[in-house]
């Protein structure tokens, strides 16, 4: 923030201050020193500076926005409510009637901040005000997440005969390294409901991700209403691994779903997986089936055996459908067309395929993703691939000047096992401690260059959990790391520091009631 900003802020605060405190004001109160920069922040900011002082969140705080707009209204009733959940206090929206007698938190648009970008926001704590700052909506809200880490986990009772929840005073200027963080959630293998899936969405909001792709299709289960194929849900919908009953999103749960990450600066990326992976599309409707073999439901976890017909215009027509009618129910800019292991697909016909595709993601007006196979094809540095295993694709699609999300399966997938003892997952890429999953530079990834790098992604694959128990086990802690990896810069991780400020997110996570996996690694403060 300029210096100029600076002061008009600080000027129209004071104002409003002295508004509020015709009440008698509640003195200032002197904490032990507490130090800003340590604090246990996940991600780690970019920039934090401690003053060593302490703002009291208590009884007498208020919030106040700088403009009543629905969005900033919104996010700070986001904000109370979420205050409310840790501390139980009533945060009252102030205004110059009532007079205030207590400390202020004060949301801020601006565009006069140092870091620039609708994500990036700045964070000024002094004894009596607290106010975040940002140019955009997303930037608040991500400021808001470090607003709820900062706030002790347990009320301070020896200074004043009220609570007081004492927040270090001092600066924070942050912004995101990568503009793609994201998991991805495969509910076809086993299908998670609604509620579920907005679970995952909370946590993954606060630490700072903004991508859910979710995984809609597979071989074991067809999970979005398709108006125009209503069998694709009623018979692929049937279905999971293990013989369980399936289920799907009607688009209206769907819409849903989207409206809720985005209320969390969460965007949603639809993926449906073709050529490959399109079993329960094909016994919705042989007609699409291009393996030669009659489809069946299919419940078991190999993969790679199911294609479409790459060389049948219906199955463009039903392709141009579903990408049509998905697209109209997603705001985000991206469609994932899946794309990996179609091993029985011949490989001019996988290439004819891509490109076909790619054809109706662009004439329904969003920008493709693949998985790294897609960069065989001839297609454009618009589209992006995601690398999860071959690095000569990755180079392909470097070559193609196209962006690439990381998702290396060796160091980046949540569904394979910590270790041996790993009650769930797989470990066909090997195992991944939290440790392993932490320790690694995304930046300098297999050579590919950062120019190329859009952002993270983390998978969780779903053949080995059916459950949010399950779940939260392989996602929980390792999520949490990918969020800074994707987050903070190179310079700001260092394994020793994240296992402390891990460790302090117990009771984050117990108030949350996630069964994470609580790896020996991590000195866990339960
Ligand atoms: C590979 S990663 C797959 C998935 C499996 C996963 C299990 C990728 C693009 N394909 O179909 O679920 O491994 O780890």
């Amino acid at each position: 923030m300029s210096t100029f900003s600076k002061a008009i802020t600080l000027i129209l605060l004071t104002l409003f201050l002295s508004a509020c405190n015709k009440g008698k004001k509640i003195p200032t109160l002197n904490f032990p020193s507490t130090d800003l920069s340590t604090e246990n922040m996940i991600p780690k900011p970019l920039e934090a500076i401690a003053t060593n002082e302490g703002f009291s969140l208590d009884q007498y705080t208020a919030i106040s926005v700088s403009e009543k707009s629905d969005d900033l209204l919104d996010l700070i009733w986001f904000l109370s409510e979420k205050i409310k959940a840790k501390t139980n206090l009533d945060i009252v929206l102030a205004d110059s009637e009532t007079p205030q007698k207590g400390t202020v938190i004060y949301i801020e648009k601006t565009d006069a901040l140092k870091q620039k970008g609708a994500e990036a926001y700045l964070l000024s704590i002094t004894r009596d005000s607290l106010i975040l700052s940002s140019s955009q909506a997303s930037g608040i809200f991500r400021g808001m997440q470090t607003i709820r880490q900062i706030i002790p986990d347990n009320s301070n009772d020896t200074i004043t005969t009220y609570k007081t929840w004492p927040i270090p005073t001092g600066e924070i200027n942050d912004k995101p390294q990568f503009e793609y963080r994201g998991s991805m959630l495969d509910v076809a293998r086993h299908f998670f409901s609604v509620e579920d899936v907005k679970k995952y969405i909370d946590l993954l909001a606060y630490y700072k991700y903004n991508i859910l792709h979710l995984h809609l299709s597979d071989d074991q289960g067809w999970r979005i209403e398709i108006k125009s194929w209503p069998l694709l849900t009623k018979i692929g919908g049937s279905t999971e691994v293990g013989g369980e009953q399936g289920g799907f999103y009607t688009q209206e749960e769907y819409i849903d779903l989207v409206n809720y990450a985005a209320r969390r600066h969460i965007m949603i990326v639809p993926e449906i997986d073709m050529p490959g992976h399109t079993n329960a599309a094909s016994v919705s409707y042989p007609i699409l089936n291009g393996n030669g073999i009659p489809p069946k439901l299919y419940e078991g976890t190999e993969v790679g055996k199911s294609t479409l017909d790459t060389r049948k215009d219906e199955v463009y027509t039903f392709i141009d459908d579903v990408v049509r009618e998905i697209s109209a129910i997603t705001p985000g800019p991206y469609f994932h067309i899946g794309g990996d292991e179609s091993h029985v697909t011949k490989k001019e016909d996988y290439i004819y395929f891509v490109e076909r595709v790619q054809e109706i993601v662009r004439k329904h007006g969003k920008r493709m993703i693949g998985w790294d196979e897609i960069a065989t094809a001839n297609i454009d540095s618009n589209s992006i691939s995601q690398f999860w295993a071959s690095k000569e694709n990755a180079h392909l699609a470097i070559e193609k000047n196209m962006k690439i999300i990381l998702s290396p399966a060796k160091k980046a997938y949540l569904d394979m096992k910590y270790d041996t003892e790993s009650k769930y997952g797989l470990s066909w890429s090997g195992y991944i401690p939290v440790d392993t999953a932490y320790i690694w530079t995304p930046e300098a990834y297999e050579k590919i260059p950062l120019k190329n790098i859009i952002g993270i992604e983390a998978p969780l694959w779903s053949e080995t959990i059916s459950n949010m128990d399950e779940l939260e086990y392989l996602a929980f802690p390792r999520a949490i790391g990918y969020a800074e990896l994707g987050w903070s810069i190179k310079e700001n991780r260092n394994w020793e520091d994240y296992k402390k400020r891990l460790a302090n997110q117990a009771p984050f996570l117990k108030r949350m009631k996630v069964k994470y996996y609580p790896s020996s690694l991590v000195k866990w403060n339960e």
